[in-house]
């Protein structure tokens, strides 16, 4: 139990990007260490309310953290409610007069561990992986596509925030939101092999035939070697030659689109990575039910499903994983 809370540096909206985040103070860059107010005040404010629950409740676990904390904790919360943070799930979406708007067509539902803030969902195999977020909660699973049934859950270190995943080989690898690390791990039994450190936060991340695909909440998805993680290009993301930024979790697919998430809102883009123009839009609103809604988070965690144009999509604390299909 960590009673170590630095606590002087909460109380102003700090400057920043659009999420108003400033850096996460790593403590030398040592996973492990100290635990630091933006690790848990930061992570904070990038989620709507009911993850915000989800987190104090995390948070409350921490000696340390008074009432006083807790208070100031949503005072700093508050400081992106004018700029992206809507505060619901699902509401904003991205418009265009020139690229298809698509529907899905729901095919089917699963259960879906409502506890799980889904940050990479991927299909691998007769298998389906989802790395999750939150501090404390993090972790990594697989469990069988067909039954529903969990093989194997590794819990990621208290104080990192896990975030999206993909396979490349026989390795899996796990980014996180701003540990500057990515884990390798072993694909069977999902167990760290390795660390590598990367600069900028992580978010979403998909693998094409040599190259991953990752995003860090801007604009610009980054493609790196699925062996060494070394950036080896970059691409901005345009729609109508504006940017779109958000990019949250990814998939990429046989065709060698990359499907992307757009943090807060319930599209879902098709981009061209040769450009980096999106090329569709797929407007996933409406899976949940406005009660369903008072308890879920953001729409995120898409995962294709091999051999077929159905694709598996859920979302932070959702309880339902939906086998969908893209329709005009
Ligand atoms: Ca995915």
């Amino acid at each position: 139990m960590r009673t170590d809370l630095d606590l002087t540096e909460v109380g102003q909206c700090p400057a920043g990007n659009h999420h108003g985040l400033g850096q996460q103070r790593t403590h030398g860059g040592k996973l492990g260490g100290r635990l630091g107010t933006h690790t848990l005040i930061l992570p904070y404010r990038r989620h709507t309310a009911p993850a915000r629950a989800a987190m104090l409740a995390t948070v409350t676990r921490y000696r340390a953290f008074s009432l006083v904390a807790a208070v100031t904790a949503l005072t700093v919360g508050g400081c992106a409610a004018g700029s992206v943070d809507t505060g619901s799930a699902g509401s904003g979406s991205l418009t265009s007069s020139s690229v298809p708007r698509l529907h899905v067509e729901v095919l089917g539902t699963s259960p879906h561990d409502p506890t799980s803030f889904t940050q990479g969902l991927e299909v691998s195999g007769a298998e389906l992986l989802e790395g999750t977020g939150l501090l404390g909660r993090s972790h990594i699973s697989a469990r069988d596509l067909g039954t529903g049934v969990e093989r194997v859950r590794v819990p990621l270190p208290d104080d990192v925030f896990g975030e999206g995943l993909t396979v490349a080989g026989d390795t899996v690898w796990q980014l996180t939101w701003r540990d500057h690390v990515a884990f390798a791990r072993d694909r069977d039994t999902l167990a760290e092999r390795a660390r590598v450190t990367y600069d900028g936060e992580g978010w979403g991340l998909c693998a094409q035939a040599n190259r991953l695909v990752m995003s860090n909440g801007s604009d610009t998805l980054t493609f790196r070697d699925p062996v060494t993680f070394q950036p080896v290009g970059s691409v901005a993301v345009t729609l109508d030659g504006k940017p779109v930024d958000r990019l949250n979790e990814l998939e990429c697919t046989p065709d060698g689109m990359v499907y992307a998430n757009v943090w807060q809102t319930s599209d879902i883009v098709r981009i061209d990575p040769a450009t980096g123009r999106v090329v569709a839009i797929v407007d996933a609103s409406g899976l949940l039910t406005a009660e369903q809604e008072k308890g879920v988070d953001v729409l995120n965690g898409i995962a294709a499903v091999p051999g077929t144009d159905r694709f598996l999509i859920t979302g932070k604390l959702y309880p339902f994983v939906f086998d969908v299909r893209f329709v005009s």
